[in-house]
């Protein structure tokens, strides 16, 4: 039996996807750019094998419960393809083990709770892609593994590299250059820290794949973010090599609100802040205007729980105001136990 594992971490968007031009190969409406989460406990891991013993057809469990592996599903699609990468090698070489004609098993998990509202998906595509590119041993680069990645979840091709990761949309017809690439390291920018605020536990109302079809089709205010976010996409990266926050902070909060309010603008509309997650806004808008220097920044994705970027300075003001204004109950102070309920309407 031949084995490997790999774990890949979260990644949150400061510049947002919200949109497909081709919802077959997701191939997104716009650039996009994230910041890798390296903390140990926001990783999916997967574990994948091959044996020539194993029963016909290929088999995955998510989180101990098995999944169902469609042939022309968002996972299945991504098996073919890195089998077929396998297949190439063996061609090439006949002295390989033929693995790409064994059943597969794979097992992923992810180290935090997948209702908590925080990308699941991206992590979890990116370790199960980058588990099978180990297991067949491929050459590809992780910016070539990317473009499988894609095709499992749009937001999972960043998680294959750390540090801060721009998605280009590309231009080619047949997806060839949607492709993830770092524009820094984590070491490039080493004191940029991420809050993460959870507060809600509750699985969305609406999901990324069918709300951002929905704004698609129904926003006229999406053409005007599309017009936008190009000139973003080079700005945030210049704030990023120069380790300018006010400016990243400035472009990532401004992009958060234009993604919420494309979501408003969609018919019918989708909601995903909550009066907790406004306040936030308005606490952290708050301090910075107090402070007289930006020194903060909210995003939000699909769902009410916020994420705020700060320099390492500056996190203990920040965890200060965030504790005042939203205190938690003492037996709720692991993020990943806190229950909405434990915060203030
Ligand atoms: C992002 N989100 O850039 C944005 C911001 C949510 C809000 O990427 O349909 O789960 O699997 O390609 O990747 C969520 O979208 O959607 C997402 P699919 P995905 O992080």
């Amino acid at each position: 039996m031949y084995e490997a594992t790999v774990s890949a971490p979260v990644n949150i968007a400061c510049i947002k996807y919200w949109g497909k031009r081709d919802t077959k190969l997701i191939l997104p409406t716009n650039s996009s750019l994230s910041v890798t989460l390296d903390q140990d406990h926001l990783r999916s891991t997967t574990t994948s094998r091959v044996d020539e013993s194993f029963e016909k057809g290929d088999r995955l469990w998510l989180n101990g419960k098995e999944e169902t592996v469609k042939e022309d599903g968002r996972l299945g699609v991504c098996i073919k393809e890195l089998r077929n990468w396998r297949k190439i090698e063996e061609d090439k070489n006949s002295s390989l083990p033929k693995l790409s004609q064994w059943p597969l098993r794979i097992a992923s998990y992810n180290n935090f709770p997948t209702a908590a509202g925080l990308a699941s998906s991206a992590s979890g595509l990116a370790a199960l892609v980058a588990s099978l590119a180990k297991l067949y041993e491929l050459p590809q680069s992780p910016s070539e593994l990317s473009l499988i990645a894609r095709q499992g979840s749009g937001s999972a091709c960043r998680s294959l590299f750390g540090g801060y990761v721009a998605w280009r949309e590309g231009s080619k017809e047949d997806g060839s250059d949607s492709l993830a690439e770092q524009v820094a390291s984590r070491e490039d920018w080493p004191e940029m820290r991420a809050l993460i605020c959870v507060v809600s536990d509750l699985k969305k109302g609406t999901s990324s794949t069918s709300g951002m079809q929905r704004t698609v089709e129904t926003s006229t205010l999406l053409k005007e973010r599309l017009n936008i976010v190009p000139g973003r996409m080079e700005e945030i990266s210049k704030t990023i090599k120069s380790k300018d926050f006010e400016n990243f902070a400035k472009i990532t909060m401004k992009d958060s609100n234009s993604f919420h309010s494309v979501c408003l603008d969609t018919s019918p509309p989708i909601f995903y802040l909550n009066d907790v997650s406004k306040s936030i806004i308005q606490v952290i808008e708050e301090l910075n205007r107090s402070s007289g220097e930006i020194i903060a920044a909210y995003t939000f994705d699909a769902g009410p729980n916020a994420v705020i970027y700060s320099l390492e300075k500056n996190i203990g003001k920040v965890l200060g105001v965030i504790n005042k204004f939203f205190p938690q109950a003492e037996e709720s102070k692991d993020p990943f136990k806190t229950k909405s309920e434990d915060l203030p309407e």
